[in-house]
């Protein structure tokens, strides 16, 4: 079993350093923070810019993992919590509520883009287009172990739409 920790302990270094470049990029897609590399795939992630006294924000991505899993929560520097919501229409009414976790199905890209979004609350501070954001999302997988994968969102304008032309919240 040697030759298995050394593996891993190859692993890790490479990892670290991906993290460091992914963190000087400023890349939407970063590497795992946790004991599986590669699980999960993030791409077109981004941050809607706010307007000055504005407290909650949305998150959008693109997730992927290798195998089955769940997002069962975030955070970030940024806000006071980050929670995964889901989008429903009641009554004609557009409405926005708390889920506890979202399966990521293997090989399955998951759209995290209007009817899924991650929500930034309790803002610290203003967030400015051409600022990036840190995410860290928290997966349980199929054997119940955690990861935290951190990304880095760009911020970008309050106008863009979160996914073709269908309205957005708030
Ligand atoms: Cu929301």
């Amino acid at each position: 079993m040697t030759g298995l920790f050394a593996q891993h302990a190859t692993i890790a270094r490479v990892l670290a350093l991906f993290i460091a470049l992914c963190v000087f990029s400023g890349s939407a897609i970063c590497a795992p923070a946790g004991a599986a590399p590669g699980l999960l795939r993030v791409s077109d992630a981004w941050v809607r810019a706010t307007v000055e006294g504005q407290t909650g924000s949305g998150a959008f991505m693109q997730l992927r993992s290798r195998e089955d899993a769940r997002l069962v929560g975030a955070s970030s520097p940024v806000a006071e919590k980050v929670e995964i919501h889901e989008m429903r229409l009641v009554n004609d009414l557009m409405t926005m509520r708390r889920v506890e976790s979202l399966p990521l199905p293997a090989d399955t890209t998951v759209a995290l883009d209007h009817g899924y979004h991650i929500m930034l609350i309790g803002l610290k501070r203003q967030l400015l287009v051409g600022q990036s954001v840190t995410i860290t999302l928290q997966l349980l997988d199929a054997r119940g172990a955690k990861h935290a994968v951190d990304i880095v969102a760009p911020v970008r304008a309050l106008n863009t739409p979160s996914v073709r032309s269908s309205p957005s919240h708030e």
